[in-house]
């Protein structure tokens, strides 16, 4: 049995329902005082589960869709193929399965790799934007397949959209923690940091208690915005300990807090673990939107969220730092990753094996 059976929740219909269904539409059609409200129920879902459902979230369904079929066009080439776009020093790419475990992760122990394979995209930089010509790090260039017409424009189409939407998003958060609604803004000016993945968990083969799809972790992010499709897998640990599946709401996205928006608001918004387990006995395929402030960014304990009582807990931090240390611990490529995890998969042909024995499965 593993961990979110063990710990499964006992009322299913009942916890469900402890994650919000929130309503953007009102806010993003600029009704008076929808923005007050439209807060409220934030802080509520922040403070108490760390995910909510975001509805009237003005991303067309189409542009969802084309992107889950890029995303199952994509992971259908042949390895070799992807093998030439392997995750790179800044995590944009190819990450082949077994080559990243939950290593920056408190929630859980893990000592086995990830089951799953994940392409990552970024903004679409070209080979004269200044930051890549000057070689900053976290400000790189995307990586394509080569002959995969429509794949990158797909892609994109949904990562703008995203990114547009999460933007959208910042004022209500700022409210909801008693700042001034602009004052997210300036950290996303200049290209946020952002991640695109696309995630496929090929029929989990090993259903060992310790192998998991994605192991349980935090995201780094500031906020997560995931796209899924009704096959299940993922599940959240409620502040109660007991692990949920939340269902799937059409019309939606799930939405969850990171570590960023946890160490801002000084614990006060919660950063909630989640993990996938894909015993479905299909492929699964799931895309999680990063929105993370500009690397350049100082992040430092909000005004409104510290007190005499209630110091900062985090000192002030620029969050490329943060950023780069979560990837050493998380991901085997990167400079300076040591875990028990990694040691496991000794050659680049195991990847392929795995692969391979998957294919035929
Ligand atoms: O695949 C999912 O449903 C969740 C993925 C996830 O948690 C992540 O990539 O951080
Ligand atoms: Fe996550």
């Amino acid at each position: 049995m593993h961990l979110f059976q063990q710990h499964a929740v006992k009322d299913l219909a009942a916890t469900s329902s402890l994650i919000p269904v929130i309503d953007y539409g009102p806010y993003f059609a600029g009704v008076p005082g929808a923005l007050q409200r439209l807060a409220e129920e934030l802080r509520y879902a922040c403070e108490t589960v760390g995910f909510f459902y975001a509805l009237n979230h003005g991303v067309a369904q189409e542009t969802i869709d084309r992107a889950f079929a890029a995303s199952r066009r994509f992971h259908g080439l042949p390895l070799e193929q992807k093998l030439k776009l392997r995750l790179n020093e800044n995590n944009i790419g190819y990450l082949p399965m077994n080559a990243s475990v939950q290593g920056a992760s408190t929630v859980h122990k893990a000592t086995k790799p990830n089951q799953n394979e994940s392409f990552f995209i970024s903004h679409d930089r070209g080979v004269d934007h200044p930051d890549v010509i000057a070689g900053i790090k976290l400000r790189g260039r995307n990586q394509w397949p080569e002959n995969a017409r429509g794949l990158r424009e797909d892609m994109m189409a949904y990562f703008h959209a995203l990114n547009a939407m999460c933007t959208r998003m910042l004022p209500p958060f700022a409210v909801a923690l008693d700042m001034p609604e602009d004052f997210f803004g300036r950290f996303f000016a200049n290209e946020g940091h952002v991640n695109l993945r696309f995630l496929h968990y090929p029929p989990q083969e090993d259903m060992g208690e310790n192998t998991f799809g994605t192991a349980p972790h935090t995201d780094n992010s500031f906020m997560t915005a995931l796209a899924r499709t009704d096959v299940p897998g993922l599940a959240i640990r409620l502040p109660s300990g007991e692990w949920l599946p939340p269902p799937i709401i059409p019309g939606t996205f799930l939405i969850n807090l990171g570590n960023m928006m946890r160490r801002w608001s000084n614990d006060r918004f919660l950063s909630t673990p989640h993990g996938v387990f894909n015993e479905s006995g299909t492929d699964r395929y799931s895309i999680a939107y990063f929105h993370s402030p500009n690397p350049d960014s100082v992040i430092e304990c909000l005004p409104s969220c510290v007190s005499e009582d209630n110091p900062p807990r985090y000192p002030a931090v620029v969050y490329r730092e943060l950023v780069l240390e979560f990837y050493r611990k998380n991901y085997f490529h990167q400079k300076g990753h040591e875990s028990e995890a990694a040691k496991q998969v000794t050659s680049p042909t195991q990847v392929g094996e795995v692969e391979a024995r998957q294919r035929r499965g």
